[in-house]
């Protein structure tokens, strides 16, 4: 039987029941499913048939009801094969999974349609989440698809224009809260405590990771069956290496791969507490108090699912590190140029790490490796100007234009 199960001492919960930690010892969930039970059900099931998307997995989610199912048409993002930018950097394979692609311009799109359907099937009609930017835009997004009324709580002044505009136009009720994320967080968690109608939708919240774990399969199925050696991936609060970890296990137990990647997670310098951990080798994790970063995206500094996402670098091998913002925004420059890929600061410092560890020699040239990029570039766009050559103001006229163009001599030489 499907059912939530707590991640420190078993504790079970039914599937339909709204409960976000453990009522006996305060930790996180997840769900848990009869694997001899769901491969007997993708068996009869012709889920290989349908197109790559969020829901071509649906007979790996916890969802009843079909006709619940709000979608935007999630998933499917591309797998760029990047020899010229591999090339640059002496790896031979390297990949970028662009998370960009999605409807609301991230990976967060993978988690709401799920946990927004879950949330549409227990007839949930106010939900409510803190956020950086990403997770708002794409609550608000699938909350208006879904007719359900949307809070979202903000750190105020300190996330990207283009995320704060789309949970502006998808109509959410937007607080700016005078705080970090991490205060933004605190107040959600007590609202949705003390008001049961609320609905939470942070990534503590088990079916969010549900949606986000397709991200593992999806690379599986692009690598014609095969994980890759190692995947890279922005950390923040750390939901989503948790969930793609759980993707990869899942096809692992059910046979559909062979081996598992080492999941390698890169925070912001100023942001760095699961690297800090993972580098000391220590078992708590110990919070940062005021985190800073111009990836506002994971400033975050005391990350919700931190023991999910520990266990999770910890069991595949894998290991953590931190990039600075000089090095994110090198980064990010990079992928765009040489590969044609613009993404947000966030999503660019699994590049910045990628090249790093590389350097270090911890990501050997051998290794076939796929760096999650999360967010799209336009969700931030004052950042991708400010790091840019100014554009160069000419009058409308040939003769100006082609001075800015350096043409101007050329003709002059050909006149002579
Ligand atoms: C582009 O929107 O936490 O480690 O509130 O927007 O799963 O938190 C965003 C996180 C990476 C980190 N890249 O993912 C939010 C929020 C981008 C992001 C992360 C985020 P997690």
């Amino acid at each position: 039987m499907t059912h939530q199960e707590c991640i420190n001492c078993g504790s079970n919960y039914g599937i339909n029941e709204i409960v976000y930690f453990c009522k006996k010892c305060g930790d996180l969930l997840e769900v848990k499913y009869d694997f001899g039970e769901l491969a007997e059900k993708l068996e009869k099931s012709n889920w290989r048939n349908v197109s790559l998307s969020v829901w071509r997995y649906k007979d790996f989610m916890p969802i009843d009801d079909v006709s619940k199912i709000v979608s935007l048409n999630e998933g499917g993002t591309g797998l760029h094969s990047c020899h010229k930018l591999g090339k640059q950097l002496g790896l031979l394979q390297l990949y970028v999974k662009n998370e960009g692609e999605n409807p609301t311009g991230s990976f967060k799109d993978r988690g709401m349609t799920v946990g927004v359907s879950k949330a549409n099937e227990l007839n949930v009609k106010n939900v409510i989440c803190a956020s950086t930017g990403n997770t708002s835009a794409a609550l608000a997004a699938y909350a208006a698809k879904a007719g359900m009324q949307c809070t979202v709580l903000i750190p105020s002044g300190k996330i990207a224009f283009g995320k704060l505009s789309q949970a502006m136009i998808y109509g959410a009720k937007v607080l700016q809260v005078r705080g970090n994320f991490d205060q933004s967080l605190d107040m959600v968690l007590k609202l949705a405590e003390m008001h049961p109608s609320i609905y939470l939708l942070n990534s503590i919240n088990p079916f969010r990771v549900e949606g986000q774990k397709s991200l593992g399969f999806e690379i599986c199925d692009q690598l014609d069956g095969e994980a890759p050696d190692r995947i890279v991936v922005p950390v923040g609060n750390a939901g989503n290496i948790s969930a793609i970890w759980k993707g990869f296990t899942e096809y692992h137990r059910l046979g559909f791969i062979k081996k598992l990647p080492k999941m390698t997670g890169i925070q912001a310098a100023g942001s760095a507490p699961i690297a800090q951990m993972i580098k000391s080798g220590s078992k708590e994790m110990i919070p940062v108090v005021a985190p800073e970063t111009l990836a506002t995206a994971i400033r975050i500094g005391a990350p919700v699912s931190w023991k999910k996402a520990v266990s999770a670098i910890r069991n595949s091998g894998g290991t953590a590190e931190t990039v600075t913002d000089d090095e994110i925004l090198a980064a990010q420059k990079m992928l765009a140029r040489v590969e044609g890929i613009f993404v947000e600061p966030a999503s660019a410092s699994s590049i910045a790490g990628l090249i790093k560890l590389v350097n270090a020699g911890v990501i050997g040239k051998g290794e076939r490796v796929v760096c999650v990029t999360t967010g799209h570039g336009l969700k931030d766009p004052d950042t991708a100007i400010k790091s840019s050559e100014k554009p160069i103001e000419v009058d409308a006229e040939m003769s100006a234009i082609e001075e800015a163009l350096g043409l101007k001599r050329q003709v002059a030489i050909l006149e002579r």
